[in-house]
């Protein structure tokens, strides 16, 4: 099936080379941008505080399959304008802070920058998905500045302390696994929640002896 969707990306590239290659550099230079932004964050309160807020950044623009499967289930067609006008998340960055106190104070900073425009937040600390998930999703628009033109991209970032960030990439690994029966994956389901709920557990106690509280 895989296969099939990389076919059926390999004619649309073929067909139409040029504007996609140009789309994805805009959204390479995006994250270029965002990236900087954050760690010039980092710096200016590691000055102040003498700790660094932020753990790591990664960055990563969505694969072919995951964008051709992405517009099948919004029932669109494999186009540009589609792809630039309903996929908030091709060009992504994750932000892994030490703390929760410190994702706050980095997304109050980063939005009060008069170059990056909100478009949508989903705050999943304060209100956790079912299965457990936390982090804090930004929908947000910057421009980058090319050789005669100002373009305006789409960024998604999400903030993740360490404990959320173990919890999402070890519960995305084990529910990618294949073959596993309706009743494991339902105890599964239960482990993972009480996993999420230990770290959320773990961040407080964190945070607790960091203020010393
Ligand atoms: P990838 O490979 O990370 O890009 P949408 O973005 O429209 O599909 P939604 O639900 O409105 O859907 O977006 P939301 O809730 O902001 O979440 C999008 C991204 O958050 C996902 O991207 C994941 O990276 C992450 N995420 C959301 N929920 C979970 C979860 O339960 N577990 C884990 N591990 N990650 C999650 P993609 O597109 O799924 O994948």
């Amino acid at each position: 099936e895989n296969l099939k969707l990389v076919d059926a990306f390999t004619d649309f590239v073929e067909e139409s080379t040029l504007p996609y290659r140009q789309m994805m550099t805009y959204y390479n230079c995006a994250l270029m941008e965002v990236e900087t932004k954050f760690k010039v964050l980092n710096e200016q309160f590691s000055l102040f505080y003498d700790r660094n807020p932020i753990e790591s950044i990664h960055t990563r623009i969505k694969s072919q399959s995951s964008i051709l499967k992405k517009l099948q289930k919004k029932n669109l067609a494999l186009t540009i304008p589609n792809i630039e006008n309903n996929l908030f998340d091709i060009a992504g960055v994750r932000v892994v802070c030490a703390f929760t106190e410190d994702i706050y104070s980095l997304v109050n900073s980063f939005l009060s920058q008069d170059d990056v425009r909100l478009i949508e937040k989903k705050d999943y600390i304060q209100n956790p998905k079912e299965n457990g998930y936390r982090s804090l999703h930004l929908i947000v628009e910057i421009p980058i500045f090319l050789s005669d033109e100002k373009k305006w991209i789409k960024v998604e970032v999400q903030f993740r302390t360490i404990a959320m960030d173990f919890w999402a990439s070890l519960e995305h690994k084990i529910r990618y696994k294949k073959n596993l029966s309706k009743e494991r994956l339902d105890e599964i389901d239960k482990e993972l929640l009480e996993c999420a709920q230990i770290c959320k557990t773990l961040d407080e106690k964190m945070e607790e002896i960091k203020t010393g509280n």
